[in-house]
């Protein structure tokens, strides 16, 4: 049996509710595919996010760590293709808003998914849900910290997969508010599961 470490998000900014935090805790312990799930939830902070998935990578010792993410205004499912080497935006939970600020000063331009992105998104369209690849994770907190565990696997664990995937509000969220289209949690969290299983599947 693998293990795989699925990160969520806490609520940031607008948004009062994040989907991820309810997602990741609700398939804590599951086995999907040949994967075995070890969930934590992140905080929108560009000092500790960072610090936080590679202590919980360090602790848990995945095989393969697929974090999560609300992009609120989304349709789609969205597995990220790419996350590149900049932190702007925010403010995140702390106030904090960075400018042009680089993650890793030592580290790449950008780091590509090693997770199967096409394979996810032809499995979450075949199980009848609307997904695409996503070519920016922007450069707010998913980005930080999938460029984090991506730097992370290349520099010093090369055969721990790693990957992120942004989804779409909720509709608890999107009655909250008021302008984001949504999608209802349970095609959410499916979404979620067919990922996994693609990635299962993809090395079967
Ligand atoms: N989405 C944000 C950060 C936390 C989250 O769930 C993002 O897309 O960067």
């Amino acid at each position: 049996m693998k293990t795989l470490l699925l990160t969520g998000f806490e609520p940031f900014l607008s948004y009062t509710v994040n989907p991820t935090m309810k997602i990741v805790e609700e398939l804590h312990g599951m086995v999907i595919g040949n994967y075995k799930i070890h969930s934590e939830v992140l905080t929108v902070d560009f000092q500790s996010s960072g610090e936080q998935i590679l202590k919980s990578i360090a602790a848990v010792q995945p095989d393969a760590v697929l974090s999560l993410g609300l992009a609120g205004g989304r349709y789609k499912m969205t597995p990220e293709r790419i996350a590149i080497n900049v932190k702007d935006g925010g403010p995140d939970n702390n106030g904090y808003k960075p400018v042009d600020e680089v993650i890793q000063a030592e580290g790449q331009a950008g780091y590509m998914a090693t997770l199967p992105v096409r394979a996810m998104v032809n499995g979450l369209v075949e199980a009848g849900l609307p997904a695409e690849v996503s070519d920016t994770a922007g450069t707010y907190l998913c980005n930080n910290v999938m460029y984090e565990a991506l730097h992370y696997a290349a520099t010093q664990r090369p055969t721990m997969k790693s990957g992120f995937l942004h989804i779409p509000a909720s509709h608890e969220l999107a009655i909250q508010h008021g302008k984001i289209p949504s999608w209802s949690h349970e095609d959410l969290k499916k979404g979620v599961v067919v990922c996994i299983e693609a990635l299962a599947a993809d090395e079967a």
